[in-house]
């Protein structure tokens, strides 16, 4: 196997051992460093797949045992979910705190491309994957989503390593280098661990950080925030927007920089505003990267639309039903009802910190768009309805079968109905996965009870 000459020696310590601990706590131990693995609350399932693999784990040390046990440590290894609160972050040094993407890129053989941004990683990951493939380059998606990207960089088979990658792991890196950096967007999230907006905009800059006059860096040219990163940039810059940038959309075409098109606009499954900012992010991504205009334009063609982001569920007496269950921002919120005239929003949960008024001002600025009502859950329900009353029919649901129902009881034929809840969904849920299955189970049962003709195939 090829080997990276940049791994470190020494011992290695790892915060957390869920996804993250795992992998690297694994390839650590194979590679032969001693390693130091904690969790402060682990699971029934953490203790039992950390004793499968022999592992021993340090449950919830007090701060002077950490200080020990991480003193004479190379690197310490932080999960992406341990907050800055954490008192690791005042024990350990500043060159000691690492994310398990910094540690990927130090074994790593093979260029990465990384991805960032407020909305839209996974989708944009998963298609410049899938073109870079069709272009018949090795090629695996990588980070959030698939393998962790420790786990994708000590492979010896791939041309290419495609990363999703969150602020929280840019925040721990010191010389993480993609050979093709993007940041989608940016919009204000996880203020529930960033202490400012601010620090959350310079964690994602670090996507661009170690890049040198041979990478591109590829930014949202219709984005401000991203775009005042440019002139920082030592990379080469390539920037993507309707008009005006490298990669653009003309009369419904996709085009790149030297006029090549690289697909219809009306060829992609779903052609909402927002999916058209992020076919054209990943064509530049995957162009910039070596695929052909040839794999761009099947890739296009091929594009899907991923689980639980505006997915059509059914429709029930003329209201089509949508789970965007993954739209855990305001901001994300937003791109969803631009696409549709007529909503009955539902959402709510457990609020990052966030702005959830600007709903509200989007509500009754959007001429071209309506929201007949909102029916809020979760924790965050109350000040949803809140926002809306009394100048929007409002109702607070206490399950997701009462959010359906009331739902559909405010909405007339010709309606959307769309779960979008611009929250975190741990209140009532595990994960946004489960919170978009459990609408879905909802919608289906009360197609049942009404004897409808079963859910038809997405539109
Ligand atoms: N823990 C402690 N002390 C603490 C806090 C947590 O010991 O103070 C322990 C917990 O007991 C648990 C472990 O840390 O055992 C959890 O760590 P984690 O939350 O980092 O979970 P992982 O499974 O390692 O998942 C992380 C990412 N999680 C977060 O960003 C919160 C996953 O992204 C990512 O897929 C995975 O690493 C591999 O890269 C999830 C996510 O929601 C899917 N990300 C956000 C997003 O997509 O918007 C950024």
């Amino acid at each position: 196997m090829t080997q990276s000459n940049r791994w470190p020696s020494g011992k290695i310590a790892v915060i957390g051992f869920a996804r993250t601990g795992e992998a690297v706590a694994r390839i650590a131990r194979d590679r032969g460093n001693e390693i130091v693995v904690i969790d402060d609350h682990p699971s029934d399932r953490t203790r039992a797949r950390a004793s499968e693999l022999s592992i021993d784990l340090v449950v919830g040390p007090s701060p002077a045992e950490l200080h020990e046990l991480v003193r004479m440590c190379s690197y310490v290894v932080v999960s992406p979910g341990v907050p800055p609160s954490h008192p690791i972050f005042a024990i350990a040094a500043k060159s000691q705190l690492i994310s398990e993407i910094e540690l990927a890129y130090l074994v790593s053989t093979v260029p990465i491309v990384a991805i960032t941004g407020t909305n839209g990683k996974t989708t944009v990951t998963t298609l410049v994957d899938e073109i870079l493939t069709i272009s018949g380059l090795r090629s695996t998606a990588a980070g959030n989503i698939g393998p962790t990207l420790i786990d994708a960089a000590v492979r010896d088979d791939l041309d290419y390593i495609v990363a999703e990658v969150s602020s929280f792991q840019l925040a721990l890196t010191h010389s993480f280098r993609p050979k093709v950096a993007t940041w989608l967007n940016f919009a204000e999230d996880h203020l529930d661990w960033h202490p400012s907006i601010e620090d959350y905009a310079y964690s994602k800059s670090k996507i661009f950080h170690s890049q040198g006059p041979e990478d591109v860096a590829i930014l949202n040219f219709e984005d401000d925030t991203v775009m005042s990163y440019a002139t920082d940039s030592v990379a080469r810059v390539v920037t993507f927007g309707e008009s005006g940038a490298d990669y653009f959309v003309y009369e419904g075409q996709f085009f790149g920089p030297d006029g090549e098109e690289l697909g219809a606009v009306n060829s992609l499954a779903r052609s909402l505003p927002h999916d058209v900012e992020n076919a054209l992010a990943a064509l530049a991504t995957a162009r910039e990267a070596g695929a052909s205009p040839d794999a761009c334009r099947a890739g296009i063609a091929q594009s899907r639309v991923l689980a639980h982001r505006v997915e059509y569920v059914a429709n029930i007496d003329g209201i089509d039903l949508y789970d965007d269950s993954k739209a855990t921002t305001p901001s994300a919120v937003l791109a969803a009802l631009r696409g549709f005239p007529s909503v009955v929003l539902i959402a709510g949960g457990r609020n990052k910190g966030l702005d959830l008024s600007v709903l509200r001002s989007f509500a009754d600025e959007s001429a071209d768009h309506l929201i007949r009502g909102v029916v809020g859950i979760g924790e965050a329900g109350e000040t949803l309805v809140d926002l809306f009353h009394p100048d929007y029919p409002v109702i607070v649901a206490h399950t997701m079968d009462e959010a359906v129902e009331m739902a559909l009881s405010l909405a007339v034929s010709g309606d959307v109905v769309l779960l979008s809840p611009g929250c975190a969904s741990f209140d009532w849920y595990e994960s946004y996965e489960q919170r978009g299955e459990d609408f879905v189970r909802s919608v289906d049962a009360r197609i049942k009870r009404s004897d409808q003709p079963s859910r038809r195939e997405g539109v």
